[in-house]
């Protein structure tokens, strides 16, 4: 019952009796009671009837909430936080801050191709091991979130644009240099990137996004694969 991981003369000392916890139907955990097991005439096996038939469905309501919670953060298909995440963490950040900021969008180059040639699943597996590479690339802070089918975006709070830049470019050599695997095969990946920075060049936290769409649209007319900055007019 406690697995390998407890020494042999350690189990006998952490020897217990498990009493399976239900939601009505489905068993949804176990307490257990360490130490000898009980009589069947002790007094405590009265008391815990009712405790087990209590504990279970509270059980099973706290991981409901749990699991809920966690589903209105992340994307479940990447693990990483999504775009409403994205929005509460750029909105915390304050409308006056008198720190940098930046944000930076990265967008799959010719990602439909690539659904096309080894279909939807490989194409899961892509996006996957790019939001694995985001989260290598950034420090602890920043925020990785999944934003839209193949689009990402990372804040990078306190972070001027020289720096913001440095870790843009980051993902983008991450990404080209690390090609997913793929059924045994190798396939090569990129992504286009656009950066906005606040204050300099962009003056209002809340013209980010849009300017970082503007930057990152300037980097696919440019040939893809590349980080493309946002100006003052966007
Ligand atoms: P570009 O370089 O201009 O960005 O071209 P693109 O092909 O990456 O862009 P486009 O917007 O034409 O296609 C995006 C594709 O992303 C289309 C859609 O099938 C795919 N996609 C969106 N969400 C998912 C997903 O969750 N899984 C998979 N496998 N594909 C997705
Ligand atoms: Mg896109
Ligand atoms: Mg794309």
């Amino acid at each position: 019952m406690f697995g390998l991981g407890v020494p042999q003369r350690r189990r006998s000392e952490r020897a217990g009796t498990a009493y399976p916890l239900t939601d009505g139907s489905l068993i949804v955990g176990a307490l257990v009671l360490l130490g000898s097991p009980l009589e069947p005439d002790a007094p405590l096996l009265e008391d815990l009837g009712p405790l087990l038939t209590d504990l279970g469905p509270r059980l099973a309501a706290a991981r409901a909430l749990h699991d809920a919670e966690r589903r209105a953060v992340v994307d479940p298909l990447t693990g990483l936080r999504n775009r409403r995440e994205l929005e509460r963490a750029m909105a915390a950040y304050g409308p006056k801050s008198s720190e940098p900021a930046t944000l930076v969008y990265i967008d799959l180059d010719h990602f439909k191709r690539l659904n096309d040639t080894l279909g939807h699943p490989a194409g899961d597996a892509a996006l996957k091991h790019v939001a694995r590479l985001l989260e290598a690339a950034v420090r602890d802070g920043d925020v990785v979130a999944r934003i839209g089918g193949e689009e990402f975006a990372v804040w990078l709070p306190r972070t001027p644009l020289r720096e913001g830049v440095e870790v843009a470019e980051r993902i983008r050599r991450s990404v080209a240099e690390k090609h997913l695997t793929w059924s045994g095969s190798v396939y090569p990946l990129t992504t286009s990137c656009g950066i906005a920075s606040y204050p300099e060049p962009i003056g209002d936290l809340l013209n980010l996004p849009a300017a970082a769409d503007a930057a990152l649209y300037r980097a696919k007319q440019a040939g893809r694969n590349r980080v493309e900055k946002a100006t003052q007019g966007h």
